[in-house]
């Protein structure tokens, strides 16, 4: 499974900070750290709040770029913040993201064509929130549609179910790990899947717990990727052990060890 580290974010008071001083030593710290860790890829966001976000996004991806060379994921609503970091990326970037609306597929699939990118597609559209597996799945169809009409292979694409707190949404959970199952049948190649782990414990009282017993979960459904903490020691160990159960790795007695390296 792809680890998506999702430290860089404005989201976190201390990140926030560091963007609004400029702090370069900070966010290359965080990078360092997630991708000591065992994160494969970075994601990038400046944050709700970034008075600037064009320059915010061109300033984060060269400054993390100076110290790490690891992908990154381009986490922003508006397509000319992500546009500005796929200009300066060195390594194959994600597009993070496009929703299901026709007016943003349109400008968002063929930008991941052009810069050759993977893009993430969250199975959701200005309607709101998907209801069910049934509105994830029409969702996920048309992101596909547009895909194939603009020939931009599927096997890039990442669908996202887009996880919600339990704590407000519990019957979403099911939905949620349903689609993952659903989503790859949609064409061939098969898009691959994502979410955004976090999300699914905000303001709950056992983080951790939930974090890691959902992404177990999400990878029995086949998950291929995951916005997550690569910073929890248990959180990453649980997502290798259970790719380990699926048997995507080769037992030996030092699997954790060997996973690092
Ligand atoms: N799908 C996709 N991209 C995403 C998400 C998704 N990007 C953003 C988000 N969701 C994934 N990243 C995070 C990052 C942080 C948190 C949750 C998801 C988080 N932050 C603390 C909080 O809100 O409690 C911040 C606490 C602090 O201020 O320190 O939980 O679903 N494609």
């Amino acid at each position: 499974m792809l680890v998506i580290g999702e430290l860089i974010n404005g989201m976190y008071k201390a990140v926030g900070t560091a963007i609004e001083a400029r702090d370069k030593g900070a966010i290359q710290k965080i990078a360092r750290d997630e991708i000591a860790a065992g994160a494969n890829m970075l994601d990038v966001n400046t944050g709700p709040y970034a008075k600037d976000p064009k320059d915010v996004m061109k300033w984060l991806v060269e400054s993390i770029q100076e110290v790490c060379d690891a992908p990154l994921a381009l986490d922003s609503t508006k397509a000319d913040v992500i546009e500005e970091g796929l200009k300066i990326v060195k390594k194959k970037a994600m597009i993070n993201s496009t929703n299901a609306d026709n007016a943003k597929l349109d400008v968002l699939v063929p930008m991941a064509k052009k810069y050759n990118a993977s893009l993430i597609g969250l199975t959701m559209a200005k309607t709101g929130i998907p209801r069910d597996r049934h509105e994830r799945m029409e969702h996920a169809a048309n992101i596909v549609t547009k895909c194939q009409e603009v020939g931009f292979n599927t096997s890039d694409l990442y669908l996202d179910p887009i996880v919600l707190p339990v704590n407000v949404a519990q019957s979403q959970g099911i939905e949620i790990l349903e689609s993952i199952r659903e989503f790859k049948l949609l064409c061939d190649p098969s898009p691959k899947t994502v979410v955004g782990l976090s999300n699914a414990s905000q303001s709950t009282k056992q983080r951790p717990l939930i974090n890691r017993t959902y992404l177990i979960m999400a990878i029995a459904c086949g998950l291929s990727a995951a916005i997550m903490d690569p910073l929890d020691q248990d959180l990453m160990h649980a997502a290798v052990t259970a790719e380990l159960i699926l048997n995507k790795t080769i037992y030996c007695d030092s699997f954790l060890d060997a996973h690092k390296k």
